[in-house]
C-alpha cells in the first residue's frame, strides 16, 4: 500500500492514467516540494466512471445487504492493517501532524465504512395505514449513480463518510478528492481492488475541481451529488445541479462561535479551546474562530489562552511532538496571513502570532504559520465574520446572554457552536437559540456517528451521519395499497 509518484484514476475496477495525459502537481506542504502527479482529468475520464457506474448499479443494487456488508468490512479492514501507511501518506500530502493522521483521519475512515456497513442493516422505512381503507407502505431505493466530492482538510476522512452510506444504500459511486490531497484516496482505489469491491461499483477521478468536479456535477447520469468544501464552489454546484433537479447535499464553511462563560470548568475548556482553535492547523469547518467569554473570566481567560498558545510546538508534522504541522499550500498560507492584516487594519490587537513560523532543516520552505490570537475588534467587522480556515482566532467579551447570542448569530454561517457552562438551564436556552446545525455543551468534536451533522444558512443544506446519510442516498418510493 505504498504511494506512488504518478497517482491514477480508478475506473471500473482498474487504475488507468487520465484521457488526457496530463497531470497535476502535488507539492509536500511541510517540505515546500514536488513530491508526486495526480491526474488532470476532463469530462471524458468522468463518461467514462459513469458509464463502469451505472453498468454496475443492477447487480450492485441487488447484491443484498448482507455481501454489501462484507465488502466494506474488508475495505475497513485493509485501510486498518495499512494504517501506517495511510497516516504517513496522508500527513505528507496535508502537512497535518503525523499523530493527527494516525488518531483521528485514518481511524475515522475505517470506521465510516463499518459505521454505515452496518447502518444499513438497521434501516428501515416507514408504514402508514388509512382506517379501514389502505396500508401505506414507503420503499427506500437506491438512487443510482451518485457523485461525492470532497475537500483537502480530511481527505479520507470525508471522503469515506460520503462514500460509505452511498455504496451501503447500493448506490455506485463516481468520487472526487481534492486535487490538492489525493494521495490517500489513490491507495483508497488499490484497497478497494484488494478487498474485492466489484469493478465499477466506486469509481476514483482525479482532477481539478472546475474541470473534473464539474462533469460530475453537470452529467446527466448522475442522480445526487454530496459536496462538502467552500460556501462559493457549494453556490455554483447549486446552480448547476438544481435545474437538473438532482439531489444535493451541501457541507459548506462556518465562521463557529466558541461562548465561554464564566461559570464553566476553566480547565477542562482551556485544554479543549486550545484544539478548537488551532487543531488541523485550524483547518476543520469546526474549528470555534470566533470566541467569545463573559467579562468576569476576560483576562484570566486571555492570559491563560495566550501563554498555552505560545508554548505549541509548531514544526515538522512527522515528529510526534509537533502540535501544529504546515498548512495545506503556500496560497492558503497567503490567505491567511492576508486576513491577519486586514485584522490589523479592523483595529485588531494582534496577542500572539500573526506570522509565518520559521522551521530550519528540511523543513525551511514549509507552509508553516504561528497560532494567532486576535482582540480588540468588532463582532461585525470582515475578520469576524468571514471564514479564514487556518489558525487564527479572535477573542471578545460579553456581558450578557443577550448581547453574545446576537454576536453568535450575526454571520452568514451556521455550522457549529460550542457553549462552556455549568448552568444547564442557560445550556440549553442558547443551543435552542442558536443559528446552527451542531451545538456542543462543554465539549468539542465529540461525535456520534449515527447524528445528524451539517449546517444551516450559508453553511449548507441538508444533513449527513446516521440514517440522515442513508435517507439521503435513497428514493422513498410511497405505495398505497387499498384493503379489498
Ligand atoms: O475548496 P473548494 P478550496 C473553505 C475554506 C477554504 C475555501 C476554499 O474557507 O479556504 O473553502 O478551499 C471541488 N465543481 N473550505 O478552494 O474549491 C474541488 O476540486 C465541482 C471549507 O480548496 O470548495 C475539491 O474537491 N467541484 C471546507 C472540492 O470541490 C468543484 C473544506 C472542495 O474545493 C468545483 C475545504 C466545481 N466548480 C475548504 N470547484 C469545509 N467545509 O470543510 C471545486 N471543486
Amino acid at each position: 500500500m505504498k504511494p506512488e509518484k504518478y497517482l491514477k484514476n480508478y475506473i471500473n475496477g482498474q487504475l488507468v492514467p487520465p484521457i488526457s495525459g496530463q497531470s497535476i502537481t502535488l507539492y509536500n506542504p511541510a517540505i515546500g516540494e514536488v513530491y508526486a502527479y495526480a491526474p488532470d482529468s476532463t469530462q471524458k475520464d468522468v463518461n467514462e466512471a459513469v458509464e463502469a457506474a451505472e453498468a454496475a448499479f443492477p447487480k450492485w443494487s441487488k447484491i443484498g445487504i448482507k455481501t454489501r456488508f462484507r465488502l466494506m468490512m474488508r475495505l475497513a479492514d485493509i485501510i486498518e492493517q495499512y494504517l501506517e501507511e495511510f497516516a504517513q501518506a496522508e500527513t505528507t500530502d496535508t502537512g497535518k501532524p503525523i499523530t493527527l493522521s494516525r488518531t483521528i483521519d485514518i481511524p475515522r475512515s475505517h470506521s465510516n465504512l463499518r459505521f454505515f456497513a452496518t447502518a444499513i442493516a438497521h434501516f428501515s422505512s416507514e408504514a402508514h395505514q388509512m382506517e379501514n381503507q389502505a396500508i401505506n407502505y414507503t420503499l427506500r431505493q437506491p438512487i443510482g449513480v451518485v457523485g461525492c466530492i470532497s475537500p483537502w482538510n480530511l481527505p479520507l476522512y470525508l471522503f469515506t463518510w460520503k462514500i460509505a452510506p452511498a455504496l451501503a444504500a447500493g448506490n455506485c459511486v463516481v468520487a472526487k478528492p481534492s486535487e490538492i490531497t489525493p494521495m490517500t484516496a489513490f491507495l483508497l482505489s488499490k484497497a478497494c481492488i484488494e478487498a474485492g469491491i466489484p469493478p465499477g461499483v466506486l469509481n476514483i477521478i482525479h482532477g481539478y475541481g472546475p474541470i473534473a468536479g464539474q462533469a460530475i456535477i453537470e452529467h446527466p447520469k448522475v442522480k445526487a451529488i454530496s459536496f462538502t468544501g467552500g460556501t462559493n464552489t457549494g453556490r455554483k454546484i447549486a446552480a448547476i445541479a438544481a435545474p437538473m433537479f438532482k439531489k444535493l447535499s451541501l457541507e459548506l464553511g462556518g465562521k463557529n462561535p466558541n461562548i465561554i462563560f464564566a461559570d464553566c470548568d476553566f480547565e477542562e475548556m482551556m485544554a479543549t479551546t486550545l484544539n478548537s482553535s488551532f487543531a488541523n492547523q485550524g483547518q476543520i469547518c469546526l474549528c470555534g474562530s470566533r470566541i467569545f467569554v463573559e467579562e468576569p473570566l476576560y483576562e484570566r481567560f486571555k492570559a491563560e489562552f495566550v501563554k498555552r498558545t505560545r508554548m505549541l510546538k509548531v514544526g515538522d508534522p512527522t515528529s510526534a511532538i509537533t502540535n501544529l504541522g504546515a498548512v495545506v499550500s503556500d496560497l492558503h498560507r497567503e490567505k491567511i496571513l492576508s486576513y491577519v492584516e486586514l485584522a490589523k487594519k479592523e483595529g485588531g490587537k494582534v496577542l500572539c502570532g500573526g506570522e509565518i513560523a520559521e522551521v530550519g532543516g528540511k523543513n525551511a520552505k514549509g507552509y508553516f504559520l504561528k497560532p494567532t490570537i486576535i482582540e480588540g475588534l468588532a463582532h461585525d467587522c470582515r475578520t469576524n465574520q468571514e471564514e479564514i480556515f487556518g489558525p487564527v482566532v479572535t477573542i471578545m467579551p460579553f456581558k450578557t446572554e443577550e448581547e453574545v447570542l446576537m454576536y453568535a448569530n450575526s454571520v452568514e454561517y451556521g455550522l457549529s457552536t460550542t457553549i462552556w457552562t455549568n448552568h444547564i438551564s442557560r445550556a440549553n436556552r442558547m443551543a435552542e437559540q442558536i443559528h446552527a446545525g451542531v451545538v456542543w455543551v462543554n465539549c468539542w468534536l465529540l461525535r456520534d456517528l449515527r447524528t445528524p451533522f451539517g449546517g444551516m444558512k450559508s453553511s449548507g443544506v441538508g444533513r449527513e451521519g446516521g440514517l440522515e446519510a442513508l435517507r439521503f442516498f435513497t428514493e422513498a418510493k410511497n405505495v398505497c395499497v387499498k384493503y379489498m
